[in-house]
């Protein structure tokens, strides 16, 4: 099968440094070269990493309180692009990101594809500690990498193409046809966003009710067949224990097998045209081994989804 890969090293949807590096630990660590050789995947892109040099403003100063705001608008209208081109010739795509924010570019280049190619709404699962649904006016942080899905899905939105305004309608998701696994840190107005629109969302709580083998064929259920899956992956999902080199850490995640888990049952459905897996941020652990450990777990989860470890 072929395999367009898009490497963002990307970090202005957050404040901290070396979330950018993430693509390149992966990289290097062989995940690549693993998909090519034992998976055998014809991979479409330079494997290079892409820093969108020529797209950092000079000048970024906060729009309805979001920080970085031109920058993290031009880079995802680029990624989207990227991953358009890529989807809309029926390749799977993979983007390793970066921090969350890219997946404002990849949501709305993926959706578009699907509506162009294959006249379907894509499902996006979304596994995560955060729910990433903040417009600007509610988000406390600013931080555009808490406001992804709310920018995918046109819950936020702005005129002006300098500032998202570039996200047309054939480009949006379907609030209906999202689904989250993971959850256990939201904001209250994040919770008042999931209620007010009737998102589906599977919480650390459900997971420990019901078993991760019950969530994802609830979740799957929800989405329905015939769908085409896109698979969001901040490996901040995982607990810290496997995954401790993210920026933002919440204990009480998944476990490595969950998330493989979830990998494994999203590829067995056939219906999967993209992953993104984000947030790795090698520069953050206590120690090297915790990094390793991080960069271990995120290419692990890729495989998964890839198909590795079905018989
Ligand atoms: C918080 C934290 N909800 C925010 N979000 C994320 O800044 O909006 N941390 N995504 O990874
Ligand atoms: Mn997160
Ligand atoms: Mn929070
Ligand atoms: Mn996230």
């Amino acid at each position: 099968q072929d395999l367009g890969v898009v490497a963002v090293g990307f970090s202005k949807g957050q404040p901290k440094e070396g979330v950018d590096a993430g693509p390149e630990a992966l990289i290097e660590s062989g995940l690549l070269t693993q998909i090519r050789e034992e998976l055998g995947y014809k991979l479409h892109g330079d494997g290079k990493v892409e820093k969108y040099e020529a797209l950092i403003a000079t000048s970024d100063p906060d729009h309805r309180g979001m920080k970085n705001p031109l920058t993290t608008s031009a880079v995802n209208r680029k990624i989207s692009q990227q991953v358009y081109e890529h989807a809309k010739e029926g390749r799977l795509v993979l983007t390793l990101g970066g921090d969350h924010s890219v997946a404002i570019g990849t949501v709305t280049g993926s959706a578009k594809a699907a509506r162009e190619r294959l006249n379907r709404e894509i499902a996006l699962i979304w596994v995560d500690a955060h729910a990433d649904i903040n417009t600007p006016e509610v988000s406390d942080s600013g931080n555009i990498h808490g406001m992804p899905v709310a920018f995918a899905s046109g819950l936020a939105k702005d005129d002006n193409e300098d500032f998202f305004g570039w996200i047309k309608d054939d480009m949006l998701l379907n609030v209906k046809k999202l689904v989250y696994i993971g959850l256990r840190d939201v904001d209250n107005a994040e919770k008042k966003i999931l209620r007010d629109n009737g998102i589906k969302a599977f919480s650390m709580f459900d997971v420990d009710r019901y078993g991760i083998g019950r969530v994802v064929e609830m979740a799957l259920a929800y989405i329905g067949t015939d769908t085409p899956i896109h698979l969001s992956f901040d490996v901040d999902a995982l607990d810290p224990m496997w995954a401790p080199s993210t920026g933002t850490p919440v204990r009480g995640g998944l476990t490595l097998r969950e998330g493989d888990y979830i990998c494994e049952a999203v590829h067995q459905t056939g219906s999967l045209v993209a992953i993104d897996l984000v947030e790795v941020n090698p520069s953050l652990a206590a120690t090297e081994a915790g990094a390793l450990e991080t960069v271990r777990a995120g290419c692990s989860l890729v495989r998964c989804a890839l198909g590795e470890t079905l018989l």
